[in-house]
């Protein structure tokens, strides 16, 4: 029988972050970290494998320390086989969060199974619009050999899912921004970038190689409005030096096309991000946290997809893109689709695209007020359901309910 400790609310946790690739998977767990200390007063202890990643998305964030501190959060290094150092021994917290599957240390789990009173340990799984992740979000999965059970929650769309990771004020501090003109000005001026031109469209560029960049950057190059794009320092910068004939380019470089200007930004700290895609006309995103971050930034966005192997992500997309355009007009519907389907076609099964990049591209600007409004409307929609508190009622649900767990449907 599960034994849990009759509590109201978890005090403690430790969210176990083991990072696979990129920065989505520490995004998403730091983010979760800082929001369950600063808005339900929590004692969050965060695992994670690698600081090196970490300190991009957190500059205070320092390689070389076992244990530190950052806003309210303990953050261990976890894992540091080169310094062969085992797990310490310590008491597990009320509330485990094993992030996307990654594998709790075989000491701690003994731990768990050694408390009189079981901490709550929960899976959080990525995030995917598709049917399936409705029918399985808060199932249970009671372990083969040890009197313990943990919980699948799955981030999501619906109100049958477990929502997405928003802080309190998020939405609050977006319009305030996006309504000061003095504020973005403050921003442009920080990041050493000129103020927008009264007819300029500004583009972030967060994207994984993809072989439709030089084609994209050609069609605003020969745009008849000027196109600013800012593009992050990550793995795309040798694309962008290919295509203006250069070697290298590095943060702070200005490449010029026609009306095309690229320019190249630091990776930034993961909060001046978000006012980067509130600051935008339109971003391009990639992976799992940039793509929810631009839908909270109520601007139009196109997602480049994460590739998965069986072609898992492509389902993933056209599930996405349903969802996001159901009550959209139908043209502008199918100008996103090509957009998004040109975007991604390397990713796309080897399926060639219906329109050609620039016709899909036309079609999308064609239609951007329609798709402003819509993202708005949309983060709008979305804004009601917060993972963080779906997750701690469920947590606290299982904990009234104890030992019934593995009949019930616990949703
Ligand atoms: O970096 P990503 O591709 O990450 C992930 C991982 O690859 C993961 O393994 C995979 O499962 C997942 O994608 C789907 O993309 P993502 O998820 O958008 O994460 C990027 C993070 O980096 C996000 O938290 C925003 C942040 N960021 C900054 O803080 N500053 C920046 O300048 C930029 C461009 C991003």
């Amino acid at each position: 029988m599960h034994i849990t400790n009759g509590m109201n609310k978890p005090i403690t946790c430790d969210i176990f972050c083991a990072v696979i690739d990129n920065f989505g998977d520490i995004g998403v767990c730091w983010r979760l970290a800082k929001q369950l200390v600063h808005e339900h007063d929590m004692t969050v202890r965060l695992w994670v494998d690698d600081l090196l990643s970490f300190r991009r998305l957190h500059p205070a964030i320092s390689p070389d320390m076992q244990i530190q501190h950052c806003l309210g959060v303990e953050i261990r290094h976890w894992n540091s086989t080169f310094l062969e150092l085992p797990f310490p021994k310590i008491e597990p917290a009320q509330l485990v969060i094993e992030a996307f599957a990654c594998e709790l240390p075989e000491c701690y789990v003994a731990a768990i199974v050694g408390q009189e009173y079981k901490p709550i340990w929960v899976n959080l799984e990525y995030l995917s619009a598709e049917e399936w992740v409705a029918g399985c979000h808060c199932l249970p999965s009671p372990n083969p050999s040890l009197p313990i059970t943990k919980y699948f929650f799955f981030p999501g769309f619906t109100l049958q899912t477990g929502g997405l990771l928003l802080e309190r004020d998020l939405i609050a501090r977006r319009d305030a921004f996006q309504s000061e003109l003095h504020t973005q000005a403050a921003f442009w001026r920080a990041l050493d970038v000129p103020l927008p031109k009264p007819d300029e469209v500004r583009v972030s560029l967060f994207c994984y190689e993809n072989i439709a960049l030089p084609e994209l950057f050609s069609i605003w190059a020969k745009a008849n409005i000027p196109m600013l794009c800012l593009v992050p320092e990550d793995c795309v910068l040798p694309q962008v030096a290919a295509f203006f004939g250069r070697e290298l380019v590095v943060a702070g470089d200005t490449l010029q096309h026609g009306n095309l200007e690229v320019r190249v930004l630091p990776f930034i700290a993961q909060e001046r991000y978000d006012e980067l895609l509130w600051a935008c006309d339109l971003n391009f995103v990639r992976g799992e946290d940039s793509c929810v971050r631009a839908q909270w930034a109520g601007k139009p966005f196109v997602w480049h997809i994460y590739p998965q192997q069986d072609k898992v992500h492509i389902k993933k997309l056209s599930a996405f893109m349903d969802l996001y355009c159901s009550g959209l007009q139908p043209d502008a519907t199918q100008a996103l689709y090509s957009l998004w389907q040109g975007w991604n076609i390397e990713h796309n099964g080897g399926q060639a695209a219906s329109t050609s990049l620039k016709t899909a591209w036309d079609d999308y600007w064609e239609h951007i007020a329609l798709l402003q409004r819509h993202a708005r409307e949309w983060s709008q929609h979305l804004s009601g359901n917060s993972l963080v508190l779906n997750l701690l009622n469920f947590v606290q649900k299982i904990d009234r309910i104890g030992s019934l767990e593995c009949k019930l449907d616990l949703r």
